[in-house]
């Protein structure tokens, strides 16, 4: 009997060695597996969730250490008076700030009107004195600083041509461009107040020797809307320009199906338009919308491709992306509590340098102006962010997140 068992016995182990030896032929079984305690850094061999599946698709599978992430820091601006906030006196959508011999230079709209806004649901009943919007009535003005903190507000850089030349109604919006030693101003040029039919405007643009000025007119709907029936038939909004690959690379926003039928169904993308002279002609990207999120442009050149923030609209809001190509951008991190209208200093802007530096502070806004329409304004702010590789000790760290 005991001859008999032990043959068993051995029998039977040897089927189980046998089996064994038939999964992990070359590794462990899959099956097996777990998950590891210490954060993998590549995709391990093994099945995956959906979630961690995704996981390994972001440049880094922990997103404290991915060179597009950030945290926001924000800081209030000193030099510019809102009248105690009394909604008749607004600044919003600043520029990129510029450092020319030493000093930032700034862009934004600015709207000083003996009445805040009525709101652009009552755009109707807008006059030459009762704005709509925040926007609306509006004048670009600039201002100087030392140190990207304290400003010194200047004067109008482009105001408000006579009717009916383009933007009699309001300039706004505007971003600059530097391009063989010249300055150039892109900005929206209302015709109406935004509302009536929607945030209808398209882009002009006005160039100048110096950072101060003074700006000659250069054209009128230098990105034309896009044909009846296209995403951008209506609207050429935020311009955004940086040079890169020898060109002048102008990234845009098409709010679509907004206000005041189809506002349920609002939506934005971005186009790509692309120019050798600032003055035009821009082509169109033949793949735009070349991003479908977020509510302003915030685009530079980072490597050497371009990275942008999309914030608040869209599917992918609050998304920081990356595009090797500037073209085909894919998410490479997501945040929180992102700049509203966010206008980084970026040193390499302009300079096409084909290894861009990434961005560690800014401007944007704050804005009360779409839920108090009794009070509504807007102020600037500075921001300061880690997206910079070459600043080792960021003003605000990723580390400790
Ligand atoms: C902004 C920008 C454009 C819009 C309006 C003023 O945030 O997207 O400029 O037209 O809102």
């Amino acid at each position: 009997l005991s001859i008999l068992m032990a043959s068993a016995l051995i029998a039977c182990s040897d089927q189980k060695t046998e089996v064994k030896s038939a999964s992990t032929e070359g590794s462990t079984p899959k099956e097996h597996q777990v998950f590891p305690h210490k954060m993998p850094s590549e995709k391990p061999d093994m099945p995956l969730s959906a979630a961690a599946e995704r996981m390994f698709n972001y440049p880094t599978p922990r997103v404290q250490d991915n060179e597009l992430f950030s945290q926001f820091k924000y800081t209030r601006l000193k030099g510019f008076d809102y009248h105690n906030g009394d909604g008749t006196v607004s600044r919003r959508d600043p520029s990129r700030p510029i450092l020319v011999d030493g000093k930032y230079y700034l862009y934004y709209t600015k709207r000083d009107t003996k009445v805040p806004p009525i709101g652009w649901n009552r755009a109707d009943e807008a006059t030459d004195e009762i704005p709509s919007t925040d926007w609306d009535l509006c004048d670009i003005w600039y201002a100087t600083s030392e140190d990207g903190t304290t400003w010194k507000e200047e004067g109008v850089a482009i105001g408000r041509p006579e009717k009916p030349k383009a933007g009699w109604r309001s300039v706004a919006t505007p971003d600059i461009l530097i391009w063989k030693g010249k300055y150039y101003l892109y900005y929206q040029a209302f015709n109406e107040p935004s509302g009536l039919r929607g945030d209808w405007c398209p882009v002009s643009v006005s160039s100048a020797d110096s950072p101060s000025g003074p700006w000659t007119h250069g054209g009128d709907s230098v990105i034309p809307f896009g044909k009846k029936g296209e995403w951008d038939q209506d609207a050429t909004h935020d311009p955004q320009p940086i040079v890169y690959k020898g060109k002048i690379h102008l990234y845009y926003k098409a709010a679509y199906n907004k206000w005041p039928d189809i506002r349920d169904k609002y939506a934005v993308g971005h186009g790509l338009a692309i120019a050798t002279d600032p003055l035009g002609p821009f082509e169109k990207h033949p793949l735009n919308p070349v991003m479908t999120s977020g509510h302003e442009t915030t685009y530079f050149p980072f490597k050497e491709g371009v990275a942008t923030l999309a914030i608040k609209d869209g599917n992918e809001r609050y998304t920081m992306q990356y595009a090797k190509d500037g073209v085909n951008f894919e998410i490479a991190s997501v945040v929180s509590l992102a700049p509203t209208a966010a206008a980084p200093f970026a040193a390499d802007a302009f300079t096409d340098s084909g290894d861009g530096r990434g961005v560690s502070w800014g401007l944007c806004h704050f804005t009360n102006a779409s839920n108090t329409p009794k009070k509504g304004y807007s102020i600037m702010a500075r921001f300061d962010c880690d997206l910079s590789l070459d600043v080792d000790e960021p003003s605000y760290k990723k580390t400790g997140v």
